[in-house]
Protein backbone atom coordinates (compact mmCIF):
# COMPACT_ATOMS: atom_id res chain seq x y z
CA UNK A 1 0.00 0.00 0.00
CA UNK A 2 1.27 3.62 -0.63
CA UNK A 3 0.01 6.53 0.32
CA UNK A 4 0.31 10.13 -1.59
CA UNK A 5 -0.88 13.84 -0.75
CA UNK A 6 -1.91 15.02 -4.01
CA UNK A 7 -3.38 18.55 -5.20
CA UNK A 8 -7.04 18.76 -5.89
CA UNK A 9 -8.51 21.61 -8.34
CA UNK A 10 -11.71 23.90 -7.93
CA UNK A 11 -12.99 22.41 -5.25
CA UNK A 12 -15.25 25.41 -3.19
CA UNK A 13 -17.63 23.95 -0.74
CA UNK A 14 -18.01 20.63 1.66
CA UNK A 15 -20.24 19.37 -1.47
CA UNK A 16 -17.29 19.51 -3.84
CA UNK A 17 -14.86 17.58 -1.06
CA UNK A 18 -17.31 14.90 -0.18
CA UNK A 19 -17.92 14.59 -4.59
CA UNK A 20 -13.65 14.16 -4.54
CA UNK A 21 -14.08 11.91 -1.83
CA UNK A 22 -16.08 10.07 -3.17
CA UNK A 23 -14.51 9.46 -6.40
CA UNK A 24 -11.53 8.76 -5.30
CA UNK A 25 -13.22 5.71 -3.36
CA UNK A 26 -15.04 4.63 -6.21
CA UNK A 27 -11.38 4.01 -7.71
CA UNK A 28 -10.04 0.15 -7.87
CA UNK A 29 -7.43 -0.35 -6.08
CA UNK A 30 -7.90 2.73 -3.39
CA UNK A 31 -8.28 1.68 -0.06
CA UNK A 32 -8.68 5.33 1.58
CA UNK A 33 -9.14 9.08 0.64
CA UNK A 34 -9.09 11.78 2.80
CA UNK A 35 -9.63 15.62 1.22
CA UNK A 36 -8.82 18.73 2.95
CA UNK A 37 -11.26 21.17 1.35
CA UNK A 38 -8.61 24.30 3.08
CA UNK A 39 -5.74 22.99 1.51
CA UNK A 40 -6.91 21.62 -1.33
CA UNK A 41 -5.01 18.07 -1.23
CA UNK A 42 -6.39 14.77 -1.09
CA UNK A 43 -4.49 12.19 0.53
CA UNK A 44 -4.94 8.53 -0.81
CA UNK A 45 -4.01 5.24 0.15
CA UNK A 46 -3.80 2.75 -2.70
CA UNK A 47 -2.63 -0.22 -4.34
CA UNK A 48 0.02 0.43 -6.90
CA UNK A 49 -0.47 -2.66 -8.39
CA UNK A 50 -3.91 -2.05 -9.07
CA UNK A 51 -3.84 2.02 -9.70
CA UNK A 52 -2.44 4.76 -10.51
CA UNK A 53 -2.23 8.39 -10.83
CA UNK A 54 -3.67 8.32 -13.89
CA UNK A 55 -6.94 6.25 -13.12
CA UNK A 56 -7.49 8.89 -10.14
CA UNK A 57 -7.02 12.15 -11.70
CA UNK A 58 -9.67 10.80 -14.56
CA UNK A 59 -11.61 9.83 -11.87
CA UNK A 60 -11.73 12.86 -10.46
CA UNK A 61 -11.63 14.75 -13.78
CA UNK A 62 -15.17 13.16 -14.19
CA UNK A 63 -16.31 14.34 -10.69
CA UNK A 64 -15.74 17.98 -12.24
CA UNK A 65 -12.61 18.41 -10.69
CA UNK A 66 -8.71 18.48 -11.15
CA UNK A 67 -6.31 16.41 -9.67
CA UNK A 68 -2.53 17.71 -9.71
CA UNK A 69 0.36 15.34 -8.97
CA UNK A 70 2.72 17.14 -6.33
CA UNK A 71 5.77 15.48 -7.35
CU1 LIG B 1 -18.83 22.66 -3.82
Amino acid sequence: MQTETLKVEGMSCSHCQAAVTKALRGVAGVSEANVDLDRGQATVAFDPAKTDFAQMAAAVDEAGYTLVSTR
